[in-house]
């Protein structure tokens, strides 16, 4: 891209599109690094790495072992809660909850962020969600949580030390102060936080006092950043976190939704991670306008590598976009089993039970193309649109034979159901974003369907898109659209996810 071409260049706000909620961010040097929630799903925390804040490619995944991120019995949005990423004394650090029985908060490191990720260091004494870390002139750790209160910990142990002391508990009279982040910035440290709880009312707020532990004096303009109580297009902006460029200038990364469809709107793609400039003035943050595209950059633009429609499977190991429910045991999912085909091997869990066998990436856009080739000649299984065990459409094939099925709370539905010929078929799922017309307009359309052998696409069932939105199924995450196995053994030869253009 030319300069002039850059100069007039726009770039697309959300930064990381998709169920990528609570983004916690760093820089080392010229990199910079990103982290989000991932509750139920393994592997957990996705690791993204930009170098110009505005292209990000995915690098990892923070959790990737059973004996790091154990989700057993967990409900849908349980599991993995808001992470922190911090770099300090030459390493990575993220302190991040488990709310599963058994987990709790824990820290990792890892001198490269894409991993190896330690074994957890286990916080016994931390109690809350949100933890947050920083260092201060001394070396003393701190951890902040959700609350909002504070406690001395030694990050390579996870022992604590001294009092617990309550910081701030927000803006007087507003909700769920969460998501604290402290920062030494000149003369002060500043305390940043979300607060109103993370649905339409979610806003963030910031203090600052002298000392890391306080005492903070609030931002006379508080909330920095809220769209409560506006139609501004991007809606529930809150739990940010704040970043330097070399150049000095300041950047945050907060969470926001895209409401679709006609009033009161519903989201279908989660929480998304968003960006937006920060000047300061009198000390204190000024937040930028959130915009749904970025202006160009004054610094050099850095595009990571352009994603493929196609994964054919043929690695070893998959790539990390791709995410499971709970667990992803070898013997029930495995690239090694038939070269360039993914197999599923079911353990008697429907899209309805929380062990089903699925493999699946999160729906990134608001209109796409998902198309994925599967021999049901061992089992039974198929293409899903998921949003948890409750809310999913799926077109599934056994030998012969497909159905369309929905689940919408206790309603369980065969939509359609369609004799195929014997073999290997290619299942489809075309999601389009449908413009705000009227109240009756749901966000989007999803019509599922079938490949004859002749290549062409047989639509069975359009199904409404408001089912499978946060509004109506509540939850912190976002859709996540992916192959699956309920009976036998299915292999998959390809899956394709192509964004479209509305
Ligand atoms: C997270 C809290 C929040 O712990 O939602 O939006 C919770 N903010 O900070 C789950 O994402």
């Amino acid at each position: 891209m030319s300069d002039t071409q850059q100069k007039d260049a726009a770039f697309p706000n959300p930064v990381i599109p998709g169920f990528h909620p609570d983004p916690s961010i760093c820089r080392v040097g010229d990199d910079y690094y990103v982290i989000c929630s991932s509750f139920e799903y393994f592997p957990g925390i996705p690791v993204f790495h930009s170098r110009d804040l505005l292209h990000w490619t995915q690098i990892g995944n923070a959790l990737d072992r059973p004996n790091q991120l154990r989700l057993t019995n967990t409900p849908s949005s349980g599991g993995i809660y808001a992470p922190t990423l911090r770099h300090h004394d030459g390493r990575f650090w993220l302190i991040v909850t488990n709310c599963s029985e058994g987990g709790g908060n824990m820290l990792f490191t890892a001198t490269d962020p894409a991993g190896p990720w330690s074994d957890p260091i286990h916080l016994p004494d931390v109690p809350g969600i949100d933890p947050d870390l920083v260092w201060d002139e001394d070396g003393t750790c701190w951890c902040t949580i959700a609350g909002v209160s504070q406690v001395r910990i030694d990050p390579y142990t996870g022992q604590t030390s001294g009092p617990r002391r309550q910081l701030w508990s927000g803006a007087p009279g507003a909700k769920a102060p969460e998501a604290p982040h402290l920062y030494r910035i000149g003369d002060h440290w500043y305390l940043l936080i979300a607060e109103g709880g993370t649905e339409r009312c979610h806003g963030v707020s910031i203090a600052r006092g002298h000392t890391p532990t306080g005492p903070f004096e609030p931002c006379p303009d508080n909330p920095i950043l809220t769209h409560r109580g506006t139609d501004h297009p991007i809606q529930n902006t809150g739990h940010a976190d704040l970043v330097q460029r070399p150049d000095g200038s300041w950047w945050m990364v907060f969470l926001g939704v895209r409401p679709g469809g006609g009033s009161p709107g519903w989201h279908v793609l989660g929480r998304e991670t968003f960006l937006a400039p920060v000047e300061w003035v009198d000390g204190w943050p000024v937040v930028g306008e959130v915009t749904s595209e970025l202006p160009a950059p004054s610094w050099p633009l850095v595009p990571g590598p352009v994603e493929a429609v196609r994964d054919d499977f043929d690695l070893s190991e998959l790539r990390p976009q791709w995410i499971s429910v709970r667990d992803r045991p070898a013997q029930h999912c495995t690239t090694k089993e038939r070269s360039g085909w993914l197999t599923l091997r079911a353990r008697g869990g429907s899209l309805d039970e929380p062990d089903v066998v699925f493999v699946g990436r999160r729906q990134q856009h608001l209109t796409c193309e998902v198309r994925t080739r599967v021999d049901p000649a061992e089992g039974r299984g198929g293409l899903a649109v998921r949003l948890d065990e409750e809310h999913h459409y799926e077109i599934e094939a056994s030998e012969g034979e497909v159905r369309v099925l929905s689940r919408i709370g206790p309603l369980r539905s065969v939509v359609e159901s369609r004799s195929v010929p014997a073999g290997p078929v290619v299942l489809g799922v075309r999601v389009r974003a449908t413009p705000p017309r009227d109240a009756r307009t749901g966000p989007d359309t999803l019509t599922l369907g079938v490949e004859e052998p002749g290549g062409t696409f047989t639509e069975l069932a359009d199904l409404d898109g408001r089912y499978l939105s946060t509004e109506v199924a509540g939850g912190f995450t976002g859709r996540v659209i992916g192959m699956y196995a309920t009976t036998g053994t299915v292999h998959f030869d390809w899956f394709d996810y192509e964004p479209l253009t509305p």
